[in-house]
């Protein structure tokens, strides 16, 4: 080939490389916007049958084509919960309807025990994330009312929460508990302390994430129930899937949302015990099953629709080695049955507990991995667990969960993380990054961003 030619030949083949290159990324930029938009499209057949036949109750209940309240009366679950997703979908007049609805009807002034775990996650969450998006100063009000009515559950001889709280009274009740319910409340008592200007929602609930983990075992692990008043483990189940998740979650939630030194600082001495007790090898894949906090022997090998959550955590927290290959075995537990179970025995694959609940934490992992690595395998993931989420879940009025995921056979349930969370993973996983800047806000467990403001 004469001499001139050579370069003509390359910038030829670089010119086309450019060009296919182009072509595939606006092919995978098209497919992305298909999506987002059936995203969408399925999220507001959600909210339109909540509107229809549950306006103001708690939650739809989507075969029955009821609304279902959680204490006989209604603290507008489903609203409060979802109303930062309908704002970030830019359901303008819908989301304008739920915060009418939030701030002229919402009362916490009322006779009933509430658990404290849900309502912070779900309410207290839900309230501050909206008010920092709209500054509607009324949510705020909310927020701190709702507050004020929660501290007593902290007034224990251990500072650990008690499970339930009554609104009007105050009164308190059921002393054992969980890490979970014990850990996941700094994030939005902290929030409340840090725009109230008022330390002693921050205090509190760090006391009792630090009382949690002061209680580990000497190999660094927490159980599964605890007495608030002995302080003494009443189950010493080790895991990371329900009834603990949170609390290692909001251990490294709060070094990042707050900077608070102390809270990197537990999870620094937590994580490498769960990997070291929890984690199994398993033909080659990674999975995270159960031990005893007190002597690390192995008792369960299994891992569910909630332990899905992990991976995500990984990768916030920098192991994005774990985190992909936990990722691939929970898609393979989806692809099993083409839904997820809540507990699967990893070794033998075989389902322990065949429900489905319209869980968010496998499509909250996936976005999370497709955040750190652009890789695009992760938005395939979803395409394939959002095909499938549709096939079998959708109602005629919304969104029902599974008895079982063999069978498919629907549940007259669809709780308020339905549309707080698994759908606006689902959209931010196909959604521009810009849609909501991943690095400004640190996402509580029920998915409401909180602004990195401190
Ligand atoms: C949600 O309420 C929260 O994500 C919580 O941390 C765990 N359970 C549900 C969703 O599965």
């Amino acid at each position: 080939m004469p001499d001139r030619i050579v370069p003509t030949v390359f910038l030829l083949a670089a010119f086309v490389a450019f060009a296919m290159h182009g072509c595939a990324k606006s092919r995978q930029d098209e497919d992305a916007r298909q999506l987002l938009a059936r995203v969408r499209t399925e999220f507001l057949h959600a909210w339109s049958n909540y509107e229809r036949y549950a306006w103001g109750q708690d939650a739809l209940r989507p075969l029955s084509k009821t609304g279902h309240d959680w204490y006989g009366q209604s603290l507008f679950m489903t609203p409060v919960d979802a109303l930062d997703t309908l704002i970030l979908m830019r359901f303008d007049a819908e989301a304008e309807r739920a915060r009418s609805l939030i701030v002229s009807d919402l009362s916490f002034d009322r006779d009933i025990y509430v658990k404290n775990f849900e309502i912070t996650i779900r309410l207290l969450g839900g309230l501050l994330s909206s008010y920092q998006l709209t500054g509607d100063q009324r949510l705020l009000s909310l927020a701190e009312d709702l507050g004020n009515r929660l501290l007593p559950v902290f007034n224990s001889p251990t500072g650990l929460p008690y499970v339930y709280v009554n609104l009007r009274t105050g009164q308190t009740r059921d002393s054992v508990t969980n890490p979970a319910e014990t850990g996941t409340l700094l994030l939005e008592f902290g929030t409340l302390s840090k725009l109230t200007g008022r330390p002693v929602f921050y205090e509190k609930a760090k006391r009792a994430l630090v009382e949690t983990f002061r209680r580990r075992s000497p190999l660094g692990l927490v159980g599964q129930s605890i007495n608030v008043e002995t302080g003494a483990w009443t189950n010493t189940d080790s895991h990371i899937s329900g009834g603990i998740d949170s609390y290692y979650e909001y251990l490294w939630k709060c070094w990042v949302l707050f900077g608070d030194k102390d809270c990197r600082d537990m999870w620094a001495a937590s994580i490498p015990a769960v990997n070291k007790y929890l984690a199994d090898e398993i033909g080659g894949e990674l999975w995270y099953g159960h031990a005893d906090m007190q002597t690390g022997k192995r008792t369960k090998k299994t891992y569910g629709a909630l332990d899905a959550f992990f991976p995500a955590l990984l990768a916030l927290s920098g192991d994005l080695e774990r985190a992909r290959r936990l990722q691939a075995s929970s898609f393979k537990m989806w692809d099993l049955h083409g839904i997820e179970p809540e507990m699967l025995d990893c070794k033998t694959m075989r389902v322990v507990a065949g429900s489905y609940h319209l869980r968010p934490e496998i499509i909250e992992s996936t976005y999370y991995l497709y955040h750190y690595t652009g890789d695009r395998e992760y938005r395939r993931m979803g395409e394939k667990m959002f095909d499938d989420f549709v096939k079998y879940c959708r109602t005629d009025a919304g969104y029902a969960a599974l008895a079982d995921v063999i069978s498919k056979q629907q549940l007259d349930e669809m709780q308020s993380f339905v549309l707080a969370e698994t759908f606006k993973y689902f959209y931010l996983l196909f959604a521009p990054p810009e849609t909501l800047k991943f690095d400004k806000v640190i996402f509580n467990t029920e998915a409401h961003p909180l602004s990195r403001m401190w």
